[in-house]
Protein backbone atom coordinates (compact mmCIF):
# COMPACT_ATOMS: atom_id res chain seq x y z
CA UNK A 1 0.00 0.00 0.00
CA UNK A 2 1.38 3.32 -1.07
CA UNK A 3 1.79 5.86 2.28
CA UNK A 4 2.52 9.69 2.05
CA UNK A 5 2.21 11.66 4.85
CA UNK A 6 1.03 15.01 5.42
CA UNK A 7 -0.12 17.24 8.18
CA UNK A 8 -4.10 17.76 7.79
CA UNK A 9 -5.95 15.10 5.67
CA UNK A 10 -9.13 17.04 3.63
CA UNK A 11 -11.97 14.71 3.23
CA UNK A 12 -13.75 16.60 0.30
CA UNK A 13 -12.92 19.13 -2.17
CA UNK A 14 -15.96 21.30 -2.24
CA UNK A 15 -16.02 24.87 -1.34
CA UNK A 16 -14.89 23.93 2.27
CA UNK A 17 -12.14 21.33 1.58
CA UNK A 18 -10.66 23.55 -1.23
CA UNK A 19 -10.74 26.26 0.74
CA UNK A 20 -9.12 25.07 4.20
CA UNK A 21 -5.86 23.79 1.91
CA UNK A 22 -5.93 27.19 0.23
CA UNK A 23 -5.90 28.71 3.78
CA UNK A 24 -3.45 26.20 5.09
CA UNK A 25 -1.42 26.36 1.98
CA UNK A 26 -1.05 30.22 2.30
CA UNK A 27 -0.20 29.54 6.11
CA UNK A 28 2.60 27.06 4.92
CA UNK A 29 0.53 23.88 5.86
CA UNK A 30 0.80 21.04 4.15
CA UNK A 31 -2.40 19.03 3.27
CA UNK A 32 -4.00 16.59 1.04
CA UNK A 33 -7.42 16.65 -0.13
CA UNK A 34 -9.74 13.67 -0.84
CA UNK A 35 -12.37 13.61 -3.44
CA UNK A 36 -14.66 10.95 -3.97
CA UNK A 37 -16.30 12.02 -7.86
CA UNK A 38 -13.82 13.95 -10.78
CA UNK A 39 -12.89 17.78 -11.26
CA UNK A 40 -15.40 18.20 -13.67
CA UNK A 41 -18.31 16.44 -11.83
CA UNK A 42 -17.94 18.79 -8.76
CA UNK A 43 -17.46 22.07 -10.87
CA UNK A 44 -20.34 21.32 -12.73
CA UNK A 45 -22.90 21.33 -9.47
CA UNK A 46 -24.70 24.19 -9.52
CA UNK A 47 -25.54 25.34 -6.28
CA UNK A 48 -25.44 28.48 -3.69
CA UNK A 49 -25.30 32.40 -5.26
CA UNK A 50 -25.50 34.78 -2.68
CA UNK A 51 -22.41 35.10 -0.47
CA UNK A 52 -21.95 37.62 2.87
CA UNK A 53 -19.00 40.33 2.72
CA UNK A 54 -16.88 38.29 4.92
CA UNK A 55 -17.35 35.44 2.30
CA UNK A 56 -16.11 37.55 -0.25
CA UNK A 57 -13.33 39.22 2.37
CA UNK A 58 -11.97 35.80 3.02
CA UNK A 59 -12.02 34.48 -0.56
CA UNK A 60 -10.42 38.06 -1.46
CA UNK A 61 -7.32 37.36 1.14
CA UNK A 62 -7.13 33.60 0.62
CA UNK A 63 -5.61 34.73 -3.11
CA UNK A 64 -8.87 33.52 -5.28
CA UNK A 65 -10.70 36.92 -4.93
CA UNK A 66 -9.91 38.16 -8.57
CA UNK A 67 -12.50 36.86 -10.62
CA UNK A 68 -15.13 37.10 -8.04
CA UNK A 69 -14.31 41.30 -8.03
CA UNK A 70 -14.21 41.71 -11.36
CA UNK A 71 -17.74 39.46 -12.44
CA UNK A 72 -19.71 39.46 -9.04
CA UNK A 73 -22.94 41.46 -8.85
CA UNK A 74 -22.95 43.31 -5.61
CA UNK A 75 -26.23 43.50 -3.99
CA UNK A 76 -27.60 46.52 -1.74
CA UNK A 77 -31.34 45.12 -1.15
CA UNK A 78 -33.66 42.36 -2.26
CA UNK A 79 -37.24 42.45 -2.98
CA UNK A 80 -39.90 40.11 -1.14
CA UNK A 81 -43.12 39.92 -3.32
CA UNK A 82 -46.63 39.35 -1.96
CA UNK A 83 -49.88 38.57 -3.79
CA UNK A 84 -48.06 40.01 -7.17
CA UNK A 85 -46.82 43.41 -5.00
CA UNK A 86 -43.36 43.70 -4.49
CA UNK A 87 -41.57 45.17 -2.13
CA UNK A 88 -37.80 46.34 -1.83
CA UNK A 89 -35.60 45.50 1.48
CA UNK A 90 -32.88 48.36 0.96
CA UNK A 91 -30.09 46.14 3.12
CA UNK A 92 -27.20 48.66 2.35
CA UNK A 93 -29.08 51.34 4.24
CA UNK A 94 -30.86 49.48 6.86
CA UNK A 95 -27.65 48.24 7.87
CA UNK A 96 -25.16 50.77 7.63
CA UNK A 97 -23.56 50.04 4.43
CA UNK A 98 -23.68 46.13 4.25
CA UNK A 99 -24.10 44.44 0.60
CA UNK A 100 -24.08 40.58 -0.27
CA UNK A 101 -22.55 39.44 -3.80
CA UNK A 102 -24.10 37.58 -6.06
CA UNK A 103 -21.52 35.25 -7.65
CA UNK A 104 -22.02 31.14 -8.47
CA UNK A 105 -20.95 28.55 -5.95
CA UNK A 106 -19.46 27.01 -9.63
CA UNK A 107 -17.52 29.86 -10.43
CA UNK A 108 -16.01 29.56 -6.82
CA UNK A 109 -14.95 25.88 -7.40
CA UNK A 110 -13.11 26.81 -10.25
CA UNK A 111 -11.08 29.50 -9.23
CA UNK A 112 -10.30 27.78 -6.06
CA UNK A 113 -9.17 24.64 -8.45
CA UNK A 114 -7.29 26.98 -10.38
CA UNK A 115 -5.42 28.64 -7.81
CA UNK A 116 -4.89 25.09 -5.65
CA UNK A 117 -3.36 23.04 -8.70
CA UNK A 118 -1.40 25.91 -9.91
CA UNK A 119 0.10 25.74 -6.63
CA UNK A 120 0.76 22.10 -7.43
CA UNK A 121 -1.36 21.25 -4.37
CA UNK A 122 -2.00 17.45 -3.94
CA UNK A 123 -5.96 17.01 -5.08
CA UNK A 124 -6.63 12.77 -5.55
CA UNK A 125 -10.13 12.74 -7.81
CA UNK A 126 -12.25 9.47 -7.94
CA UNK A 127 -10.78 8.55 -4.60
CA UNK A 128 -13.66 5.78 -3.37
CA UNK A 129 -13.92 4.80 -0.45
CA UNK A 130 -12.65 6.90 2.02
CA UNK A 131 -11.97 5.77 5.44
CA UNK A 132 -10.57 6.84 8.46
CA UNK A 133 -8.66 5.08 11.53
CA UNK A 134 -7.07 5.69 14.47
CA UNK A 135 -9.17 9.36 15.07
CA UNK A 136 -9.06 8.96 18.41
CA UNK A 137 -4.78 8.87 18.48
CA UNK A 138 -2.32 11.66 17.65
CA UNK A 139 -1.41 9.66 14.39
CA UNK A 140 -4.77 9.10 12.17
CA UNK A 141 -5.06 8.12 8.66
CA UNK A 142 -6.93 8.20 5.91
CA UNK A 143 -7.22 5.23 3.04
CA UNK A 144 -8.45 4.87 0.02
CA UNK A 145 -8.91 3.36 -3.38
CA UNK A 146 -7.60 4.63 -6.71
CA UNK A 147 -7.37 2.83 -10.04
CA UNK A 148 -7.43 -0.30 -7.63
CA UNK A 149 -4.64 0.00 -5.66
CA UNK A 150 -5.33 0.68 -1.79
CA UNK A 151 -3.05 4.01 -0.57
CA UNK A 152 -3.17 5.12 2.54
CA UNK A 153 -2.45 9.35 3.60
CA UNK A 154 -0.65 9.74 7.51
CA UNK A 155 -1.50 12.98 9.35
CA UNK A 156 -1.94 15.30 12.03
CA UNK A 157 -5.46 15.92 11.87
CA UNK A 158 -8.75 14.71 9.48
CA UNK A 159 -11.07 17.81 7.64
CA UNK A 160 -13.82 16.11 7.18
CA UNK A 161 -15.29 18.93 4.34
CA UNK A 162 -17.28 15.64 2.71
CA UNK A 163 -21.08 17.47 2.46
CA UNK A 164 -24.12 15.97 3.85
CA UNK A 165 -23.91 12.29 2.75
CA UNK A 166 -20.03 11.71 3.49
CA UNK A 167 -18.28 9.42 5.41
CA UNK A 168 -16.45 11.57 7.78
CA UNK A 169 -19.65 11.99 10.44
CA UNK A 170 -20.78 8.66 9.55
CA UNK A 171 -17.42 7.62 10.54
CA UNK A 172 -18.39 9.21 14.34
CA UNK A 173 -19.74 6.41 17.19
CA UNK A 174 -23.52 7.51 17.88
CA UNK A 175 -22.98 8.62 21.00
CA UNK A 176 -20.82 10.78 20.49
CA UNK A 177 -22.91 13.02 18.45
CA UNK A 178 -26.19 14.68 19.12
CA UNK A 179 -28.41 15.03 16.00
CA UNK A 180 -30.74 17.34 15.69
CA UNK A 181 -33.12 17.67 12.43
CA UNK A 182 -36.54 19.15 11.08
CA UNK A 183 -37.34 18.40 7.65
CA UNK A 184 -39.41 20.33 5.67
CA UNK A 185 -42.55 19.26 3.67
CA UNK A 186 -41.65 20.79 0.26
CA UNK A 187 -38.24 21.14 -2.32
CA UNK A 188 -37.27 23.62 -4.43
CA UNK A 189 -36.97 22.73 -8.30
CA UNK A 190 -34.37 24.80 -9.55
CA UNK A 191 -33.60 26.04 -13.01
CA UNK A 192 -31.09 27.79 -14.40
CA UNK A 193 -31.70 29.53 -18.19
CA UNK A 194 -29.45 32.08 -20.64
CA UNK A 195 -32.48 34.65 -19.82
CA UNK A 196 -31.92 38.14 -18.65
CA UNK A 197 -33.15 38.44 -14.78
CA UNK A 198 -36.45 40.13 -14.32
CA UNK A 199 -35.14 42.12 -12.15
CA UNK A 200 -31.51 43.97 -11.53
CA UNK A 201 -32.26 41.99 -7.36
CA UNK A 202 -33.60 39.11 -6.01
CA UNK A 203 -37.34 38.54 -5.87
CA UNK A 204 -37.95 36.12 -3.21
CA UNK A 205 -42.13 35.85 -3.69
CA UNK A 206 -44.51 33.95 -1.18
CA UNK A 207 -48.01 33.66 -3.02
CA UNK A 208 -50.65 31.15 -2.65
CA UNK A 209 -49.57 28.82 -5.39
CA UNK A 210 -46.13 28.50 -2.75
CA UNK A 211 -43.40 30.32 -3.09
CA UNK A 212 -40.91 31.06 -6.07
CA UNK A 213 -37.33 32.99 -6.10
CA UNK A 214 -35.74 34.73 -8.68
CA UNK A 215 -32.11 35.19 -8.46
CA UNK A 216 -29.21 35.29 -11.23
CA UNK A 217 -26.19 34.67 -11.69
CA UNK A 218 -24.97 37.20 -14.00
CA UNK A 219 -27.13 39.62 -16.16
CA UNK A 220 -27.62 37.70 -19.24
CA UNK A 221 -28.58 34.25 -16.64
CA UNK A 222 -31.18 33.63 -14.78
CA UNK A 223 -31.32 31.17 -11.75
CA UNK A 224 -34.96 30.32 -11.02
CA UNK A 225 -36.78 28.60 -7.85
CA UNK A 226 -40.32 26.88 -7.18
CA UNK A 227 -41.95 25.33 -4.26
CA UNK A 228 -43.04 22.09 -5.25
CA UNK A 229 -43.16 18.65 -3.54
CA UNK A 230 -40.43 16.38 -2.14
CA UNK A 231 -41.49 13.65 -4.39
CA UNK A 232 -42.03 15.93 -7.66
CA UNK A 233 -40.86 13.93 -10.63
CA UNK A 234 -39.23 16.23 -12.91
CA UNK A 235 -40.29 14.90 -16.00
CA UNK A 236 -43.63 16.37 -15.53
CA UNK A 237 -41.74 19.90 -15.61
CA UNK A 238 -40.96 20.96 -18.74
CA UNK A 239 -39.86 24.38 -19.11
CA UNK A 240 -42.87 25.98 -20.33
CA UNK A 241 -44.96 25.11 -17.27
CA UNK A 242 -41.97 26.14 -15.11
CA UNK A 243 -41.85 29.97 -16.50
CA UNK A 244 -45.90 29.79 -16.68
CA UNK A 245 -45.62 28.88 -12.80
CA UNK A 246 -43.09 31.56 -12.08
CA UNK A 247 -45.40 33.85 -14.00
CA UNK A 248 -48.16 32.92 -11.89
CA UNK A 249 -46.63 33.60 -8.63
CA UNK A 250 -44.73 36.47 -9.11
CA UNK A 251 -47.75 38.12 -10.60
CA UNK A 252 -49.06 38.96 -14.08
CA UNK A 253 -47.97 43.27 -13.34
CA UNK A 254 -44.38 42.03 -12.02
CA UNK A 255 -43.54 39.47 -14.38
CA UNK A 256 -44.59 41.92 -17.74
CA UNK A 257 -41.88 41.40 -20.05
CA UNK A 258 -40.24 38.72 -18.15
CA UNK A 259 -37.66 37.07 -20.75
CA UNK A 260 -38.18 32.88 -20.88
CA UNK A 261 -35.92 30.33 -22.98
CA UNK A 262 -34.89 27.00 -22.61
CA UNK A 263 -33.17 25.77 -19.22
CA UNK A 264 -29.28 24.86 -19.17
CA UNK A 265 -29.98 22.94 -16.07
CA UNK A 266 -32.67 21.48 -13.68
CA UNK A 267 -32.91 19.75 -10.53
CA UNK A 268 -34.89 19.50 -7.35
CA UNK A 269 -33.65 20.05 -3.91
CA UNK A 270 -35.23 18.65 -0.60
CA UNK A 271 -35.45 21.26 2.34
CA UNK A 272 -34.13 20.42 5.76
CA UNK A 273 -32.42 21.98 8.55
CA UNK A 274 -29.50 19.84 10.65
CA UNK A 275 -26.90 20.01 12.88
CA UNK A 276 -24.82 17.67 14.40
CA UNK A 277 -22.92 18.32 17.92
CA UNK A 278 -20.24 18.60 18.46
CA UNK A 279 -18.30 19.22 15.60
CA UNK A 280 -15.31 17.10 16.32
CA UNK A 281 -14.02 13.67 17.15
CA UNK A 282 -10.85 13.34 18.55
CA UNK A 283 -9.28 14.20 15.27
CA UNK A 284 -11.23 14.89 13.50
CA UNK A 285 -12.86 18.18 13.05
CA UNK A 286 -16.24 18.68 10.36
CA UNK A 287 -16.71 21.50 8.53
CA UNK A 288 -20.07 22.84 6.25
CA UNK A 289 -22.01 20.93 4.84
CA UNK A 290 -20.76 17.18 6.89
CA UNK A 291 -21.50 19.13 9.95
CA UNK A 292 -24.97 20.99 8.89
CA UNK A 293 -27.41 21.91 6.39
CA UNK A 294 -29.56 24.52 6.08
CA UNK A 295 -32.56 25.19 3.85
CA UNK A 296 -31.53 27.37 1.41
CA UNK A 297 -34.34 30.44 1.59
CA UNK A 298 -31.60 32.33 3.73
CA UNK A 299 -28.72 31.78 1.50
CA UNK A 300 -26.31 30.91 4.16
CA UNK A 301 -25.10 27.33 3.71
CA UNK A 302 -21.79 28.58 1.55
CA UNK A 303 -21.64 31.23 4.00
CA UNK A 304 -21.66 28.87 7.08
CA UNK A 305 -19.09 26.60 5.37
CA UNK A 306 -16.69 29.55 4.46
CA UNK A 307 -16.99 30.44 8.63
CA UNK A 308 -15.97 27.34 9.95
CA UNK A 309 -12.74 26.76 7.38
CA UNK A 310 -12.14 30.40 8.39
CA UNK A 311 -12.06 29.34 12.35
CA UNK A 312 -10.50 25.94 11.32
CA UNK A 313 -7.72 26.98 9.48
CA UNK A 314 -6.72 29.73 12.30
CA UNK A 315 -6.85 27.26 14.99
CA UNK A 316 -4.43 24.95 12.87
CA UNK A 317 -1.94 27.90 12.47
CA UNK A 318 -1.68 28.46 15.97
CA UNK A 319 -1.29 24.73 16.65
CA UNK A 320 1.77 24.64 13.79
CA UNK A 321 3.32 28.31 14.42
CA UNK A 322 3.03 28.33 18.74
CA UNK A 323 1.65 24.59 19.55
CA UNK A 324 -1.45 25.79 21.24
CA UNK A 325 -4.38 23.48 21.17
CA UNK A 326 -6.80 26.25 22.53
CA UNK A 327 -8.01 26.97 18.53
CA UNK A 328 -8.69 23.50 17.92
CA UNK A 329 -10.63 22.78 21.56
CA UNK A 330 -13.00 26.05 20.59
CA UNK A 331 -13.58 25.35 17.26
CA UNK A 332 -16.55 23.27 17.61
CA UNK A 333 -18.76 26.04 20.24
CA UNK A 334 -17.11 28.79 18.30
CA UNK A 335 -18.79 27.47 15.34
CA UNK A 336 -22.13 26.28 16.67
CA UNK A 337 -22.37 29.51 17.90
CA UNK A 338 -22.63 31.32 14.13
CA UNK A 339 -24.41 27.89 13.07
CA UNK A 340 -27.33 28.35 15.34
CA UNK A 341 -28.25 31.74 14.74
CA UNK A 342 -27.38 30.89 10.87
CA UNK A 343 -30.07 27.84 11.41
CA UNK A 344 -33.00 30.64 13.38
CA UNK A 345 -32.70 32.99 10.35
CA UNK A 346 -33.40 30.11 7.76
CA UNK A 347 -35.76 28.46 9.73
CA UNK A 348 -38.02 31.94 10.09
CA UNK A 349 -37.05 33.06 6.30
CA UNK A 350 -38.34 29.35 5.08
CA UNK A 351 -41.39 29.63 7.54
CA UNK A 352 -42.13 32.84 6.48
CA UNK A 353 -42.62 32.42 2.86
CA UNK A 354 -43.37 28.99 2.02
CA UNK A 355 -46.76 27.52 1.60
CA UNK A 356 -47.24 24.76 4.17
CA UNK A 357 -49.42 22.27 3.11
CA UNK A 358 -50.49 21.27 6.47
CA UNK A 359 -50.75 24.28 8.07
CA UNK A 360 -53.96 25.48 10.10
CA UNK A 361 -56.06 28.49 8.62
CA UNK A 362 -54.36 30.37 12.12
CA UNK A 363 -51.47 29.59 11.72
CA UNK A 364 -52.20 30.76 7.88
CA UNK A 365 -53.04 34.01 9.02
CA UNK A 366 -50.19 34.42 11.35
CA UNK A 367 -48.11 33.74 8.52
CA UNK A 368 -49.68 36.28 7.00
CA UNK A 369 -49.54 38.92 9.72
CA UNK A 370 -45.95 38.38 10.31
CA UNK A 371 -44.90 39.12 6.70
CA UNK A 372 -47.27 42.29 7.34
CA UNK A 373 -45.46 43.28 9.85
CA UNK A 374 -41.79 42.30 8.58
CA UNK A 375 -42.65 44.61 5.38
CA UNK A 376 -44.27 47.84 7.19
CA UNK A 377 -41.87 48.17 9.79
CA UNK A 378 -38.09 49.27 9.93
CA UNK A 379 -37.49 47.16 12.44
CA UNK A 380 -38.67 44.46 11.25
CA UNK A 381 -36.48 45.23 7.62
CA UNK A 382 -33.52 46.07 9.65
CA UNK A 383 -33.58 42.21 11.18
CA UNK A 384 -34.31 40.83 8.04
CA UNK A 385 -31.32 42.73 6.48
CA UNK A 386 -28.28 41.96 9.51
CA UNK A 387 -29.59 38.22 9.28
CA UNK A 388 -29.39 38.59 5.69
CA UNK A 389 -25.93 40.10 4.70
CA UNK A 390 -24.29 38.11 7.93
CA UNK A 391 -23.78 38.42 11.54
CA UNK A 392 -20.82 39.79 12.59
CA UNK A 393 -17.88 37.30 13.48
CA UNK A 394 -17.41 37.59 17.03
CA UNK A 395 -21.14 36.62 18.41
P1 LIG B 1 -20.14 20.14 -0.63
O1 LIG B 1 -20.21 21.28 -1.58
O2 LIG B 1 -21.27 19.17 -0.60
O3 LIG B 1 -18.77 19.37 -0.93
C1 LIG B 1 -18.48 18.12 -0.36
C2 LIG B 1 -17.50 17.38 -1.25
O4 LIG B 1 -17.15 16.14 -0.65
C3 LIG B 1 -17.19 15.11 -1.61
N1 LIG B 1 -17.45 13.84 -0.92
C4 LIG B 1 -16.51 12.90 -0.67
N2 LIG B 1 -15.20 12.87 -0.97
C5 LIG B 1 -14.51 11.77 -0.57
N3 LIG B 1 -15.07 10.72 0.09
C6 LIG B 1 -16.37 10.72 0.39
N4 LIG B 1 -16.93 9.70 1.05
C7 LIG B 1 -17.15 11.86 0.01
N5 LIG B 1 -18.45 12.18 0.15
C8 LIG B 1 -18.61 13.37 -0.41
C9 LIG B 1 -18.31 15.53 -2.55
O5 LIG B 1 -18.19 14.91 -3.82
C10 LIG B 1 -18.12 17.05 -2.61
O6 LIG B 1 -17.24 17.41 -3.65
O7 LIG B 1 -19.95 20.66 0.86
P2 LIG B 1 -19.20 21.97 1.44
O8 LIG B 1 -17.83 22.09 0.86
O9 LIG B 1 -19.40 21.90 2.91
O10 LIG B 1 -20.00 23.22 0.84
C11 LIG B 1 -21.33 23.48 1.25
C12 LIG B 1 -22.11 24.16 0.12
O11 LIG B 1 -21.93 23.42 -1.07
C13 LIG B 1 -23.60 24.29 0.46
O12 LIG B 1 -23.77 24.67 1.80
C14 LIG B 1 -24.31 25.35 -0.42
O13 LIG B 1 -24.33 24.94 -1.77
C15 LIG B 1 -25.73 25.60 0.09
N6 LIG B 1 -26.50 26.52 -0.76
C16 LIG B 1 -26.36 27.89 -0.64
N7 LIG B 1 -25.47 28.41 0.23
C17 LIG B 1 -25.28 29.77 0.31
O14 LIG B 1 -24.47 30.23 1.12
N8 LIG B 1 -25.96 30.66 -0.50
C18 LIG B 1 -26.88 30.22 -1.39
O15 LIG B 1 -27.42 31.02 -2.14
C19 LIG B 1 -27.13 28.79 -1.47
N9 LIG B 1 -28.01 28.31 -2.35
C20 LIG B 1 -27.39 26.03 -1.71
C21 LIG B 1 -28.15 26.95 -2.48
C22 LIG B 1 -27.56 24.66 -1.92
C23 LIG B 1 -28.43 24.23 -2.86
N10 LIG B 1 -28.52 22.82 -3.05
C24 LIG B 1 -28.51 22.19 -4.31
C25 LIG B 1 -28.33 21.95 -1.92
C26 LIG B 1 -29.06 26.53 -3.42
C27 LIG B 1 -29.22 25.16 -3.60
C28 LIG B 1 -30.25 24.74 -4.61
C1 LIG C 1 -29.22 31.15 -5.90
O1 LIG C 1 -29.00 32.11 -6.67
O2 LIG C 1 -28.94 29.98 -6.22
C2 LIG C 1 -29.84 31.40 -4.58
C3 LIG C 1 -30.02 32.70 -4.15
C4 LIG C 1 -30.61 32.95 -2.92
C5 LIG C 1 -31.03 31.89 -2.14
C6 LIG C 1 -30.83 30.58 -2.55
C7 LIG C 1 -30.24 30.33 -3.79
O3 LIG C 1 -31.63 32.14 -0.95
Amino acid sequence: MGAVRTQVGIVGAGPAGLLLSQLLHNAGIDSVVLERHSRAYVEGRIRAGVLEQSTVDLLTDAGVGERLHREGLVHGGIEIALDGRRHRIDMKALTGGSCVTVYGQTQIQKDLFERRLADNAKIVFEAAPVSLHDVESDRPSLRYLRDGAEHRVDCDFIAGCDGFHGICRASIPADRLELFERVYPFAWLGILADTRPVSDELIYTSSARGFALFSMRSTRVSRLYIQCTPDEDLNEWPDDRIWTELQRRLGAEASAGMETGPSTDKSITPMRSFVAEPMRWGNLFLAGDAAHIVPPTGAKGLNLAVADVRVLAEAFDAFYRAGRRDGLDAYSATCLNRVWKAQRFSWWMTSLLHRFPDRSAFDGRVQRAELDYVLGSAAGQQALAENYTGLPFAG
